[in-house]
């Protein structure tokens, strides 16, 4: 049998969900590897030797050991141009590509890690830290929601690129809050659409995700 070109760590739903999805895209032969995260697989040395955080994903890539979401994406996306899911550097779309992915990865993304992980650097300030994050959050949905509405239907336009895989990975952890994303209705539009495509099915097929699928 063809060895797999790349090896994706995953939980089901979690970080990885951008990745797998690109991998998807790109056609890229892949294998999938579960941590066990309710059980603290992802603390195990073995695990750890390969992401010193202790998070999923991770991407072997040739071999070698690489972490961050929103960066394996990215080299995903660079590694496999012809899939086009980023602009090409030096195109008028890249700075707006670069922004979003950027503004996923840094501002809402680290939202959601607070939603979840609320305790995570001091847990006496758990509770604000939550109310915090779900604010920040809900700020993220109207103004992602007003960008759709003026230059949508997707992040950059009419063209489908990686940010708006980022933002549905993101939409799907919203489920269970408050407000869930897809009560934003340009974001509920973009929802729909990016969930049509075969790559969305097929992921949910190899992560077991049932819910929100
Ligand atoms: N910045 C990292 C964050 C990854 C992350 O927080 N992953 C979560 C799941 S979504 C995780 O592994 N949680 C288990 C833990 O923190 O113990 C990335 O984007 O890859």
């Amino acid at each position: 049998m063809e060895r797999a070109m790349y090896t994706l760590y995953y939980a089901p739903g979690s970080a990885n969900l951008v990745v797998h999805l690109a991998l998807i895209e790109t056609g890229a032969r892949y294998e999938l590897k579960k941590i066990d995260i309710e059980n603290g697989e992802q603390r195990t040395p073995a695990y750890l030797a390969i992401n010193p955080l202790g998070v999923v994903p991770t991407l072997i890539v040739d071999g070698v050991a690489h972490t961050e979401a929103a960066s394996l994406a990215m080299l995903l996306a660079e590694r496999h141009p012809d899939a086009r899911l980023a602009p090409a550097v030096g195109s008028a779309q890249r700075a707006d590509y670069l922004q979003w992915m950027f503004y996923l990865a840094n501002n809402l993304q680290s939202l959601f890690r607070q939603w979840f992980y609320p305790g995570d650097h001091l847990a006496e300030g758990a509770e604000a830290v939550k109310e915090h994050s779900r604010i920040g959050i809900e700020k993220g949905w109207t103004f992602l929601d007003r960008h759709l509405a003026e230059h949508g239907p997707y992040l950059l336009g009419d063209t489908f690129t990686l940010p708006d895989l980022y933002a549905l990975m993101l939409m799907r952890w919203a489920r269970h809050m408050p407000r869930p994303a897809t009560e934003w209705p340009h974001i509920a539009a973009l929802a729909t659409r990016l969930k049509a495509r075969p790559a969305w099915q097929r992921m949910c097929e190899e992560e077991a995700l049932v819910e929100w699928a």
